[in-house]
């Protein structure tokens, strides 16, 4: 165990470091190191975003579907985790489309604060929220979700429900993780919900079919941070000299994604030169999968009491109700 905690600890450490950095500062760090590395969160560009909602309709991708079908199916039971006039907070919203789910189905909700990063989408689908739902007080913050952030003064004497959807909290190190679900609790108070979807460890085929489609949308996905190095840090990286790989690795319950260098080359980036093995590859994400335990047991160490979890008819995907 010694040697795993340690390399996830390290893991842990330098994503910490790089938390801050911009991503100029960042591409420096990840490309000096080796192994190579770039953080997710480098792909959700406009070209990155719009290629994430083509693989959410994939065939293979099953963990969007399968998470809405688990909403729709469940939402009167969700809804039962939520109390009398709470404020309904989502960390990193993407598409307003599965709070809206649990809105419809939580008519005792009050207020809906959606969280994110980019306050241009934040503002447009607050304002599409308000028009269809003009009862409900919505809040958007523009923050970064994995930090410190204030919620919004009106919430102050409601009672909190957090909403984490998409398996989003995958891509975090299970330290990292836990010290996530740690600070939303710390965010959202004594007495608050917590209604987190994360993805399950299943058969290996269906799992790198899911981020290994047959129509080469998660490769153009993956092969996009390239492209956006070259765009915004005058990079010259030749796409077709690097390939997608993406595998499920068993022992740390992840799915690994790659960009594989195809020949020897040098490329220049962000006003630095690394040089590239043929075979070389640059780490780009890592997407943890649990059990229904091993998620329960990380809440438990990060101060939240399991309370409910639902899932699918294939045990594909799960969403967990935490209590504080
Ligand atoms: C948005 C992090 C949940 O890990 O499944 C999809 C991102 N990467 N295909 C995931 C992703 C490749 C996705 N998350």
């Amino acid at each position: 165990m010694a040697a795993l905690a340690r390399s996830v600890l390290r893991y842990s450490a330098r994503h910490e470091a790089a938390a801050s950095e911009s991503f100029a500062e960042h591409v420096v760090h990840g490309l000096s190191d080796s192994p190579k590395w770039l953080s997710a969160k480098y792909f959700y560009d406009a070209a990155g975003s719009e290629l994430f909602e083509q693989i959410t309709d994939l065939p293979e991708y099953y963990p969007t579907r399968t998470e809405l079908k688990i909403l729709r199916g469940h939402a009167r039971e969700i809804s039962g985790y939520i109390a009398l006039s709470a404020a309904l907070v989502e960390f990193g919203t993407g598409s307003t489309r599965k709070a809206r789910i649990l809105i419809d189905a939580a008519p005792q909700l009050a207020a809906y604060v959606p969280v994110d990063i980019s306050a241009e989408f934040l503002n447009q689908e607050a304002a599409a929220v308000r028009r269809d739902l003009p009862w409900l007080a919505v809040l958007p913050v523009v923050a970064d979700f994995t930090r410190d952030f204030d919620l919004p003064p009106q919430i102050r004497s409601r009672p909190r429900v957090g909403f984490f959807p998409g398996s989003t909290i995958g891509n975090f190190e299970p330290e990292d993780a836990a010290e996530f679900l740690r600070q939303a609790g710390r965010i959202l108070g004594a007495g608050a919900t917590m209604i987190v979807g994360v993805d399950l460890i299943k058969d290996e085929a269906v799992l790198n079919a899911a981020y290994d489609d047959a129509a080469g949308v998660t490769a153009r996905f993956n092969l996009n941070v390239l492209a956006r190095m070259n765009r915004e840090l005058g990079g010259n990286f030749d796409l077709s000299a690097f390939r997608h790989r993406a595998f499920y690795n068993a022992e740390n319950h992840r799915i690994e994604m790659h960009l594989e260098s195809l020949k020897s080359q040098s490329v220049t980036v962000a006003g630095h030169t690394f040089a590239f093995d043929k075979g070389e590859t640059i780490h780009t994400e890592n997407s943890y999968k649990y059990t229904m335990e091993s998620f329960r047991a990380l809440a438990e160490s990060a101060g939240w009491r399991p309370a409910a979890t639902w899932t699918d008819e294939n045990d594909y995907f799960s969403i967990h109700a935490l209590k504080l």
